[in-house]
């Protein structure tokens, strides 16, 4: 019977100090989990309440193909605030590059302790990437002088932040993009429009023969706006896929931007001119024989048009 009651006693101990070392080691294990949290949040400047920059609302601007709201200004003078509201975040850009202009790249940090650490790539309408640029360190200003424009046509920018900094909260930016010239005085805007549908044609790449550029995007006022251009009389070109190709005279005054919409003609087969060819194409497409290449047949008064202006020539 001592036997039997010693081995209980033993058992019973046993027991007692086998739960206190358990919990001993779940409050071990409780404390190494809470300092790692602790630690990954600091180091990776997690931040719940970031607002995402206005450029983010409905489909965003994290991809190349977010075609709506990539258009940036080719002017010192006009802010593009963004900030990197998640490590993932991305925002893209379009301009229209002249072939040996100097362009200039900034993305500004918007305070002192700023924790803004942007990378710059560029990518070419093939969406191979042309530039890659991390030169400066968190805090401070990235600034980027592209000097290799080797051809005429559009090229994107692309944002993200550098995987070393904090993302989130304090990594407001504003980007900038702009010729490395002194600027001057005038300014051209205008429409850039089918001109049988009317509708505002995106992606247009206008032009003066002074190398300044914009691309077109339907805006509330304007599709497009050239800043700081030298005043007198110039020759401005604008060229979209689908269309052929324009070009007009223009006054740009020093006192009130220079206003001057663009209507610009359907071309179906791509052949810069127009003929029955585009008749006949776009004939097909409207009775469901053929499938549009591109997304301005609007109806028959498109044909029709066409057909009067090939009659005109
Ligand atoms: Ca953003
Ligand atoms: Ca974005
Ligand atoms: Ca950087
Ligand atoms: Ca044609």
């Amino acid at each position: 019977m001592k036997i039997f009651i010693k081995n209980q006693q033993s058992k019973s101990y046993f027991r007692k100090n086998a739960n206190i070392a358990l919990n001993k080691i779940i409050k071990f294990k409780t404390i190494i989990i809470v300092i790692s949290i602790v630690i990954f949040i600091c180091s990776k400047g997690y931040s719940e309440n970031i607002t995402p920059d206005q450029y983010e609302n409905n489909n965003g601007d994290n991809s190349i193909e977010c075609a709506n709201r990539l258009h940036i200004a080719i002017t010192k003078n006009i802010p593009h605030l963004h900030n990197f509201h998640t490590r993932t975040d991305e925002d893209w850009f379009v301009f229209y590059g002249i072939k040996n202009i100097i362009y200039k790249i900034a993305v500004i940090v918007e305070t002192l302790e700023s924790s803004c650490n942007a990378v710059i790539e560029i990518y070419d309408i093939e969406h191979s990437q042309l530039v890659y640029w991390d030169r400066a360190i968190e805090g401070k200003d990235e600034i980027f002088f592209w000097t290799e424009c080797i051809k005429d046509d559009l090229y994107f920018i692309r944002l993200t932040h550098s995987e070393d900094s904090p993302f989130g909260s304090n990594t407001a930016y504003d980007i900038r993009l702009y010729l490395d010239v002194a600027p001057f005085n005038g300014d051209i805007k205008g429409k850039v429009l089918d001109i049988y549908s009317l509708k505002s044609i995106t992606y247009g790449k206008i032009k003066t023969n002074e190398g300044f550029t914009a691309v077109s995007m339907p805006e509330i006022d304007e599709d497009y706006f050239i800043y700081e251009h030298r005043t007198g009389c110039f020759q401005l070109f604008a060229e979209a896929q689908g269309y052929i190709s324009w070009s007009e005279p223009v006054d740009v005054l020093e006192t009130i931007p220079t206003n001057k919409d663009i209507y610009m003609h359907p071309d179906f087969d791509d052949d810069n001119r127009i003929s029955l060819r585009d008749v006949i194409i776009a004939l097909k497409v409207l009775s469901g024989n053929a499938i549009a290449k591109h997304r301005n047949i609007n109806g028959i008064e498109t044909v029709i048009g066409i057909m009067i202006k090939i009659g005109n020539q």
